[in-house]
């Protein structure tokens, strides 16, 4: 029984709640979201005159947990999350009686209130994941959810102590298996059985430790050879005998920390395949259009930074006499009509890398029309499960053999990942960047309605297959994962839901699972640095971007001329998308007299034109943009810049800015991260981002930057006013905030901390799978037949109708 709700009832304020209950039936609305419910319930308090605050009673604790509220004749039903990733439901009937409801009850109300429930046509589809995590290790704590990897590391360490005669045969097993292109790594032929190990890792240890300690690997390579040790502990004597004495360590008394620093030292990895089909891929003139933002920006810097590692890595093992050359490669799509890009090249070298390509495989030609042109992702389903066929037929040509490790992106990317990997039996990792579900209100209850235009049938459903096809995820924010206490996480978004008429997902994902890890991404550090750094920067590029903000006068890419250009710059850069918000921004900066009195606002918003543009949203928002302008008469104080800037010149503008003591305003109705706020910061921009989605973990609120609720315009414009009046009376300010911005980002949001946490967990979940023999084919076969049973008949379909297009 509900604590919250039988608190209610058991108190006077009982008739508050049946007062409360019959105003929520005078409310028009039958499903009500959080907002619509606090709403309604601060309405009801100021009408009552009771104080609504959390704590102040139990009702308005019971408001403030409550996630949804159905209506359905007269009774209501209470979704309740009082916990991070844990939800009730509770029927509420007229007469104050309370019943739980199971999630089946709940999918069958839901189902109904939008007129799509069929008892007499027998039951729907129920797809449940839960029974294929029962015997997996699951976190307990919600706090710890997110950090699978610690978790792993100590439940294996413990497993190790409890059998430690098993353990160390798989483990000694384990190192058996390692090779580079055929040749034996870490142990041989000479090293027999797990006693033996231990007795040889004893007399090597005792061979080194005479050894000077920066002794290369070279000089005693073949002494260690004899003992039954090949190359891959390490590349000097200390390096060697540090990776001896961690193995005797872990097989005598294994520790978590200790499991860790072993498994991450093992050359495992040394091919990478990255899958980022939809969308234009490339490096140059692809950035701002549609669906290609900050996917690209971190699939290019992660493969970048991926070689620069697995090279360390290979080196630090003591591999450099065997000529190891890893290999990342970016599987993409190629797009014949490539509108001025490389995207109809079928190899791309990664600019600043060795072996680090871009890989691009085209669709095939079930329709040209289609299939040489780009596709939005929202189309791009039925060409998925080919183009991996395709794919790994040209992966293996281009690694000579698999590759270790298969990272997908997004829900595409994510699919065709699950395909290659059970295929070629290989570790899968997802990242979702987004995961559009969420993104789209209702957008599972309506799938009907928005099929046409979304497909979200596919997608979701392409979703629930690889998150859990996956050997694990890794998310750049924790509440990706789970949310927040008061708003539910991406990945949870998928635990139960209704398809109403095609499926029900009672158990659609394990949240506790130890597979779910956040690795933030990190910035490229050569394009943006702090404005400071004077002698990196290229005084031309200055100058020209100089004139660009402010006064260059050119009507073909900017429009808006300042009466001012000194006043201090308010800046945003991003793609004209409704969600990324800067006309909400631009509306903010309209009602406020005072930030315009002291500031200019300068967008970077790719386009300025509607013939520009040939998506919907984009063109509704440039119309928008050009009516608030007129309304609130911003003509003199706002500048707009309609220019996708390469990668050099967006790192140069958020100096330029930084220069003039600017402040950068990321106000989306929701970043899933945000890497704009990123570059913002490391440039030295005070930065306010909005407090729906990742930027609640990347800024600290007031210390390095600053939270904003784009939804409320005149708390946004006064926040800003407030800091901009604090920085004219007294400077320093502004400098302290940038200093920690930059901090904040040296410190939590680099590549070189991205990729070892990366390539450490691919490790550790190879080496899971492995020692465990963590019994998934069950899973994966069921995964196989809901694929084939509802993906591709409906992949079917939608390729009919592309047949015509
Ligand atoms: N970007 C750019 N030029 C532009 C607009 C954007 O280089 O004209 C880059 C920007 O610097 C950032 C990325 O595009 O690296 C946008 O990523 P973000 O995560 O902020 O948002 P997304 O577009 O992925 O939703
Ligand atoms: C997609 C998004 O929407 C952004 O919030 C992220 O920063 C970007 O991908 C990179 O992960």
């Amino acid at each position: 029984m509900s604590e919250l709700l039988q608190a209610v009832l058991n108190s006077d304020e009982k008739n508050d709640l049946r007062s409360l209950m019959s105003e929520l039936r005078l409310c028009e609305k039958r499903y009500l979201l959080r907002n619509d419910i606090l709403n309604l319930y601060e309405d009801f308090c100021t009408k009552h005159q009771k104080n609504a605050h959390t704590q102040s009673s139990h009702l308005s604790k019971l408001i403030y947990y409550t996630q949804e509220i159905i209506q359905e004749d007269s009774n209501l039903c209470f979704i309740i999350r009082s916990k991070i990733a844990s939800q009730e439901v509770y029927l509420l009937t007229s007469d104050l009686s309370i019943e739980a409801m199971t999630v089946q009850d709940l999918l069958d109300m839901r189902d109904r209130l939008v007129n799509r429930y069929y008892p007499n046509e027998g039951d729907l589809l129920e797809i449940d994941f839960g029974p294929f995590y029962d015997y997996s290790p699951i976190i307990r704590d919600p706090k710890n959810i997110g950090k699978g990897v610690e978790f792993l590391n100590r439940y294996l360490s413990s497993k190790l102590f409890a059998d430690p005669k098993q353990w160390q045969e798989s483990l000694f097993n384990f190192l058996r298996l390692h090779q580079y292109r055929g040749i034996q790594l870490l142990i041989n032929g000479r090293i027999q059985s797990q006693q033996h190990l231990s007795e040889k890792i004893k007399a090597a240890i005792a061979f080194i430790s005479n050894l000077p300690l920066y002794e290369p690997l070279e000089t005693f390579r073949l002494d260690l050879q004899t003992m039954g040790f090949e190359p891959g502990w390490g590349n000097t004597a200390a390096r060697v005998l540090e990776t001896l004495n961690i193995l005797d360590d872990l097989i005598d008394s294994p520790a978590p920390q200790t499991l860790e620093t072993f498994i991450s030292r093992i050359p495992m990895i040394f091919n990478i395949v990255l899958v980022s089909p939809h969308g234009w891929f490339g490096q140059e003139g692809v950035l701002g259009r549609p669906d290609t933002g900050g996917q690209v920006v971190y699939v290019l810097d992660q493969a970048k930074n991926l070689e620069t590692q697995l090279e360390e890595d290979a080196l630090l093992a003591g591999l450099g006499e065997l000529n190891v050359q890893p290999k990342v490669i970016i599987l993409s799509r190629l797009i014949s009509n490539n509108d001025g890009t490389l995207c109809n090249q079928r190899l791309e070298k990664v600019y600043g890398t060795t072996n680090a390509w871009i890989l691009r495989v085209p669709f095939r030609e079930f329709n040209p029309n289609m299939t040489q042109n780009w596709i939005s992702r929202f189309e791009i389903w039925p060409y998925l499960e080919t183009y991996a066929i395709d794919a790994e037929r040209e992966l293996i040509g281009e690694f000579q053999g698999r590759p270790d490790l298969i990272v997908g992106n997004y829900s595409d990317g994510n699919l065709v990942a699950f395909l290659l990997a059970r295929r070629m039996k290989v570790t899968q990792c997802n990242i979702a960047h987004a995961l559009e579900k969420s993104k789209y209100l209702f957008s599972n209850l309506y799938w009907q309605d928005l099929e046409e235009k979304y497909h979200f049938s596919m997608q979701f459903t392409a979703d629930l297959l690889a998150m859990n096809a996956a050997n694990f995820v890794i998310s750049s924010t924790y509440q990706e994962i789970v949310g927040t206490p008061d708003s539910i996480g991406q990945y949870e978004s998928y635990k139960c839901f209704t398809m109403p008429e095609l499926y029900h997902v009672v158990n659609g994902i394990e949240l506790f699972s130890p597979k779910f890890n956040v690795v933030p991404p990190g910035v490229n550090e050569s394009y943006y640095f702090p404005y400071t750094r004077n002698e990196e920067r290229v005084e031309t590029d200055r100058l020209r971007l100089e004139e660009m903000l402010f006064t260059l006068d050119d009507p073909a890419l900017i429009y808006g001329k300042l009466e001012d250009p000194s006043k201090r710059p308010i800046f945003s850069m991003a793609r004209l998308d409704r969600i990324k918000n800067l006309t909400g921004l631009a509306e903010c900066f309209g009602k406020s007299q005072e930030l315009q009195e002291h500031c200019n606002l300068i967008l970077v918003a790719g386009k300025l034109r509607v013939e520009e543009s040939g998506d919907n949203e984009e063109r509704d928002e440039i119309i928008k943009l050009y009516q608030i302008i007129d309304e609130y008469n911003l003509y003199g104080k706002i500048r707009w810049l309609g220019v996708r800037l390469s990668k050099t010149d967006s790192g140069e503008i958020y100096r330029v800015i930084a220069d003039h003591k600017g402040i950068f305003v990321q106000p989306a109705l929701f970043e899933a991260f945000g890497l704009t706020i990123l570059e913002a910061m490391i440039t030295g921009m005070p930065t306010f981002a909005t407090q729906f989605g990742g930027p609640l973990e990347i800024i600290q609120d007031k210390v390095n930057g600053f939270y904003i609720n784009p939804t409320n315009l005149e708390e946004t414009a006064s926040k800003l006013y407030d800091f901009v009046t604090k920085c004219d009376s007294n400077p320093a300010y502004w400098d302290e905030i940038s200093k920690r911005g930059i901090e904040r980002v040296y410190t939590a949001y680099t590549w070189k901390i991205h990729t070892t946490k990366l390539l450490s967990l691919a490790r550790t979940y190879g080496f899971w799978n492995f020692i465990s023999k963590e019994k998934r084919e069950d899973l994966l076969r069921y995964i196989e037949a809901l694929f084939h049973l509802i993906y591709k008949p409906r992949a079917q379909q939608l390729l009919e109708q592309h047949k015509y297009r």
